[in-house]
């Protein structure tokens, strides 16, 4: 990869500035601290390889040089999205899932934002928001894919089933083209994050839907039957006996109970 490949291959979208770099600690921080210094939307930072990519709740997210995608996106969010900013991660998941459909795969969203093919996890997404002070500068959606099989970290670094695109399709795949297609479909929804269309569009594709799951909650652990999502993005759980609880978007761990057993 080298940025004036990228910028020819994605000079179609609505992109306002390209960073790439072949070695980082995350493009997480790199786009943080961009969004800070008042970047605009549409600003992005790919990185090959990261030295130390994050997960949420400071887990740790492995990118491995040609065989990952790793990059992050500005966002500004305007006054009415600032009130729904937990939809902006299940955004990406949706852009991925649409993507990867594109690439004649079948994925599914693991509440809230990981992108899961055959149930195990093909790529992992992580909104942060930049402030100043009190003020919201932005946010950045940082979204790391497991392209080629090199990608996939080994098992005992994970604490749910890893794959990656090439082994669930059985042919090589161009990195360039499938982050063209993820960007292409995160443009055409962002401007509809806080629309029921898009919850449809993410609700179609839930992973577990009717299954019974563990949650982790920083209140605790609940398990129930996965009901749905509601407007709002957060998860619904069956509790039995016509008993529901409505989880909100936040730090939260699902999984199905067989894998946690
Ligand atoms: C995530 O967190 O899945 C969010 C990952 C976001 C990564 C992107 S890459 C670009 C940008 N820059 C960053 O620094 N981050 C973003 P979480 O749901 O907390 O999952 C983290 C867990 O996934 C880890 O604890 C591992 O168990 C597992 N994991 C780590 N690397 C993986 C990989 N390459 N494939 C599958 N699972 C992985």
């Amino acid at each position: 990869m080298d940025v004036e490949t990228i910028r020819a291959r994605l000079s179609s979208l609505p992109i306002n500035e390209i960073q790439y770099l072949p070695e980082t600690y995350s493009t997480n921080d790199d786009a943080l601290a961009w969004a800070q210094a008042g970047a605009p939307e549409g600003v992005i930072v790919i990185a090959d390889k990261q030295l130390k990519g994050r997960g949420r709740l400071g887990r740790t997210w492995v990118t491995q040089p040609g065989v990952s995608l790793a990059f992050s996106i500005i966002l500004r969010p305007t006054i009415d999205e600032t009130e729904k900013l937990s939809l902006f991660s299940p955004l990406g998941a949706l852009a991925v899932a649409l993507a990867l459909e594109e690439f004649g795969l079948s994925p599914e969203i693991k509440w809230p934002n990981d992108v899961l093919v055959s149930r195990k996890k093909v790529s992992g997404i992580l909104a942060e928001t930049a402030w100043l002070g009190r003020h919201i500068q932005g946010v950045v959606l940082g979204i790391g894919i497991n392209v080629a099989s090199g990608s996939i970290p080994e098992a005992n670094r994970l604490l749910f089933p890893a794959t990656c695109v090439e082994e669930e399709l059985g042919k090589p795949v161009d990195r360039l083209s499938l982050l063209e297609a993820v960007l292409r479909h995160l443009f055409a929804w962002r401007n509809q994050v806080c629309s029921g269309i898009f919850i449809e569009q993410w609700r179609k594709r839930l992973a577990f839907k009717g299954e019974k799951v563990l949650v982790r909650t920083p209140e605790g652990e609940l398990s129930g039957v996965l009901y749905d999502i509601d407007q709002n993005g957060a998860l619904v759980l069956s509790l039995g006996g016509n008993q529901f609880q409505t989880i909100l978007a936040g730090d939260v761990q699902l999984r199905p109970c067989s894998v946690e057993d």
